[in-house]
């Protein structure tokens, strides 16, 4: 706390209280009756929300909001733990990143995060496995505190701070990391490390003639130096090894993701109440952006797709750009991020309330497949996220055969539905990377569930349910026996959408 504006307090109050009798003075003693202002927590001490400087955001156990400080040291210990002997692990800070000569909205890498919660760019950790009881060492390096820069880019924690919230057994300036690492990395044989993408890998791919024509980001680190110097044998990727850990979610991080599911959730259904015919897709996605910082959430996870009519058909249509018509369907792909996680929902729903008949023959195929899917999420079915794709495209072909498809080899897989049904999600829209579509699913997995059926204007295809696009997407966390909709809040039945669209459920636009 900053103690020279906490020493403010009883001053203000001695002036107020020798405030002249309130007929000669009544600008002062309006301001007498409102709240005492908060001066001790603004502005913050620290490079990130702390229980101590944002007790509105975070509870006393808490590192970062949700997640308590012991969870973060838990996730440090079972990584070293899956370690073998003589390894130490090394992560950076995601770089910041520009644009038009601005700043971007600063985001944290997510595995140093996951280890860490420490939020600040220009920093570092290393792990070094030990025998102690706590299993490893922890080096963090940050910028500290540097009161002339503070004052413009705002506050950072202190080494002292690092060592007391973030548990670290070491806080160092970011200046000493290249020299430490160098020092620090010799010991061990085994050098847990992911390396920056590197310019010069793909030399062939027109991504790499971009890369070249656009100005260098950041100049050829020392640390790049240092850790190239490392030799083959005994530089190894971290990241599959935290992918492992992310791949299951705690209760805590569950209780994260229900909450951003719920916040995009019920601005999915808002949404729908806000939309009318006439009304531009864009402001549709303002709209739902709005709704979901109102409800604490930092950012969007992702640019949403708002498409009217046959703009469903683009799968990422992210332009946003058209009026919505009488008589057409929207499909809106579009989650929140809160506190650290994602979320990923979609719906279909009628721009003016109430689906056509076709509009909703086709729906309730795509309902009906997705529902008998959800349910297949559980530990106990014992399928891969590949074997629950096959079975969409089996559900859904016996859906469309009923509705009058008649579908020829490829039909499905290559023109309707061209995208395949899940992915893991977390700190990430798609934890996916290193995530293997053929390992059975397992309890306190989540995973997404998004059936689409998008169908082009072409003879062989029933011509009322041309141009339609329709995908219906939720979260799920898979359970034992059970699987747990974390996206429940967003309106999935027909009656339930028509009934948010048309304000039936008491559901107010914003
Ligand atoms: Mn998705």
């Amino acid at each position: 706390m900053c103690s020279s504006f906490r020493s403010l307090l009883p001053a203000l109050r001695a002036f107020t209280a020798k405030c002249p009798p309130p007929q000669i003075c009544t600008s002062l003693r309006t301001y007498a009756t409102e709240a005492v202002p908060d001066f001790e927590h603004k502005p913050s001490h620290y490079g990130q929300p702390l229980f101590q400087s944002h007790p509105h955001l975070l509870r006393p156990h808490e590192l970062t909001p949700g997640i308590p400080s012991e969870e973060y040291e838990r996730r440090r210990k079972d990584l070293m733990d899956s370690l073998p002997s003589n390894s130490v692990v090394v992560l950076i800070a995601a770089p910041v990143k520009y644009m038009s000569g601005s700043i971007y909205k600063y985001r944290q890498g997510s595995d140093f995060w996951y280890l860490t919660g420490f939020e600040e760019p220009d920093s570092a950790v290393v792990l070094e496995k030990n025998a102690s009881s706590r299993g490893y060492r922890m080096t963090l390096f940050s910028n500290g505190k540097d009161s002339a820069k503070e004052k413009w880019d705002g506050p950072r924690t202190g080494f002292d701070d690092a060592l007391n919230f973030f548990k670290a057994d070491d806080a160092l300036t970011i200046k000493a990391f290249p020299a430490q690492l160098r020092s620090m990395i010799s010991l061990y044989s085994n050098v847990y490390i992911d390396l920056p993408q590197s310019p010069r890998k793909n030399a062939r791919s027109t991504k790499s003639l971009l890369r070249y024509l656009s100005p260098p980001v950041n100049p050829r680190s020392e640390y790049e130096t240092v850790v190239e110097s490392l030799s083959s044998s005994r530089r190894k990727p971290l990241a599959p090894h935290i992918a492992q850990l992310r791949a299951f979610k705690s209760v805590c991080e569950q209780q994260v993701m229900r909450m951003a599911a719920d916040i995009s959730g019920r601005s999915h259904a808002k949404t729908m109440r806000f939309t009318r015919p006439g009304i531009s897709e864009s402001a549709l996605a303002a709209h739902f952006e709005y709704l979901c910082s109102l409800s604490g959430s930092q950012r969007l996870a992702y640019v949403p797709v708002v498409a009217s009519g046959p703009n469903a058909l683009i799968i990422h249509y992210t332009s946003n750009n058209q009026v919505v018509q009488d008589g057409e369907m929207i499909l809106m792909d579009a989650g929140c991020e809160y506190n650290g996680y994602a979320s990923d929902i979609t719906r279909t729903y009628p721009a003016n309330g109430s689906f056509t008949p076709p509009q909703r023959e086709l729906y309730s195929a795509v309902l009906s497949a997705q529902k008998a899917l959800v349910g297949l999420c559980t530990e106990a079915e014992g399928l891969s996220l590949h074997d629950l794709h096959r079975k969409s495209c089996d559900f859904l072909r016996r859906e469309l055969k009923q509705i009058g498809f008649t579908l020829h080899t490829g039909d499905l897989e290559r023109v309707l539905y061209p995208h395949f049904l899940s992915h893991p999600i977390g700190i990430d829209l798609h934890e996916s990377s290193y995530s293997d579509r053929g390992e059975s699913l397992k309890a306190g997995m989540v995973i997404t569930v998004e059936p689409g059926i998008y169908v082009p204007p072409t003879a062989q295809f029933p011509k009322h349910f041309h141009n339609f696009g329709i995908r219906i997407e939720d979260e799920v966390l898979v359970g034992e026996k059970h699987p747990v909709v974390l996206s429940v809040s967003a309106p999935k039945e027909i009656a339930d959408i028509e009934g948010a669209c048309q304000g039936l459920l008491g559901l107010e636009p914003i």
